[in-house]
C-alpha cells in the first residue's frame, strides 16, 4: 500500500508530457500548417487527373515515380451529411476504432503518446501479392483550426489530422517487413446546411461535412508499378466511402459533437 501511494505521488509529481517540448514538435507544427494549405488548394487547373468518381466523392492523382517506384500523390474530396468535422477526424485519428474501418491493417500498436493529441503508431499492413509485406511507423496529430484562421473560411469549424513517417527506438526498421514512407492529411469542415428554421435547434439533417484526404505513399522495396496502381485505384475509393459511411452510421443516434 505504502509503495503504491509513493508511486502515485511520484506520478503526480512527474512533469506532464508536453507536445511542444518534444523533439518532433517543430516538424509536426510545420507539416500540419503546410498540409492544411496543400489540402485547400484547388484541384482544377491541370496537374491532377480524376481517376475515380462516385456521387460527391472525387479522387485525383498525379503520376509520379521515385527511383522507379510509383509514389503517385493522391487528393480526394468528398462531402457527406449527418456528421461533424470533429466526429470525422476523431474516428480517423483514434486508435480505439481503427480496426472498425481500416481494412488494410493486420496489426496496430501505439508506440508512444507524445501528448493528448499526438500519437506514434506502428502498423502492419496486409500483404499484397506478389510483393513483400509492409509496415508503417508514423506520428499522428489531430488539431482544430482556430475559427479566426483564414483557412476556416465560411465553415462552422475546421479540423485536421496529419500523419507522417517517423523513427522510433522501439521499432527499428530491421528488414523483417518493408517500411512504407507516408505523408497523409485528412481535413474536414462542418457547414450548417441547410440552416434550421428560425428558432429551431440544429439536428443531424443540418450537418454537411466537406472532406479532403491527401496522401503520398512511397511503398519502399520493390513493387511492380501495375500492381501498385491497381491496388491504389481499388483501395482508396473503398477506404473513403467505407470510412465516411462508418462515421455517419456510428454517430446517427449520438448527440452532435462539434
Ligand atoms: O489513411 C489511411 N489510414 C491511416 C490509418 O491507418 C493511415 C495509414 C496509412 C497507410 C497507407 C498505406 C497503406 C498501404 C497498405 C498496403 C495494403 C493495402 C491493400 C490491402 C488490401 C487487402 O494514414 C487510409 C489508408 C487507405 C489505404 C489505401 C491503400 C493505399 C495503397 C497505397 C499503395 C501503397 C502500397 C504498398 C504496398 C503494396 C505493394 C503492391
Amino acid at each position: 500500500e505504502e509503495f503504491r501511494e509513493r508511486l502515485r505521488q511520484k506520478q503526480l509529481a512527474a512533469p506532464q508530457k508536453s507536445a511542444t517540448t518534444h523533439p518532433l514538435w517543430p516538424q509536426i507544427e510545420k507539416l500540419t500548417i503546410e498540409q492544411l494549405g496543400y489540402a485547400q488548394q484547388d484541384v482544377e487547373g491541370g496537374v491532377w487527373q480524376l481517376f475515380a468518381e462516385e456521387g460527391e466523392m472525387k479522387m485525383y492523382r498525379r503520376e509520379l515515380e521515385e527511383d522507379g517506384l510509383v509514389v503517385d500523390p493522391l487528393k480526394a474530396v468528398h462531402q457527406v451529411r449527418g456528421a461533424t468535422a470533429h466526429e470525422m477526424v476523431h474516428h480517423f485519428w483514434s486508435p480505439d476504432v481503427r480496426f472498425e474501418w481500416d481494412t488494410s491493417i493486420e496489426q496496430m500498436t501505439v508506440l508512444d503518446r507524445i501528448s493528448a493529441d499526438t500519437l506514434i503508431f506502428l502498423q502492419l499492413h496486409k500483404r499484397v501479392w506478389p510483393t513483400a509485406q509492409r509496415d508503417a511507423l508514423f506520428w499522428s496529430h489531430i488539431r482544430e483550426i482556430s475559427s479566426s484562421d483564414p483557412a476556416n473560411g465560411k465553415a462552422h469549424d475546421t479540423w485536421i489530422v496529419c500523419n507522417q513517417s517517423a523513427e522510433h527506438p522501439d521499432a527499428p526498421n530491421d528488414g523483417k517487413y518493408v517500411r512504407i514512407d507516408l505523408t497523409v492529411c485528412f481535413v474536414c469542415q462542418t457547414f450548417i446546411d441547410p440552416p434550421p428554421a428560425e428558432g429551431q435547434p440544429i439536428t443531424r439533417d443540418n450537418l454537411l461535412v466537406k472532406i479532403t484526404y491527401c496522401s503520398v505513399v512511397n511503398p519502399g522495396g520493390w513493387a511492380p508499378a501495375s500492381v501498385l496502381r491497381a491496388v491504389y485505384k481499388r483501395e482508396y475509393p473503398k477506404f473513403l466511402k467505407r470510412f465516411t459511411q462508418y462515421v455517419v452510421d456510428k454517430c446517427a443516434d449520438q448527440p452532435i459533437a462539434f
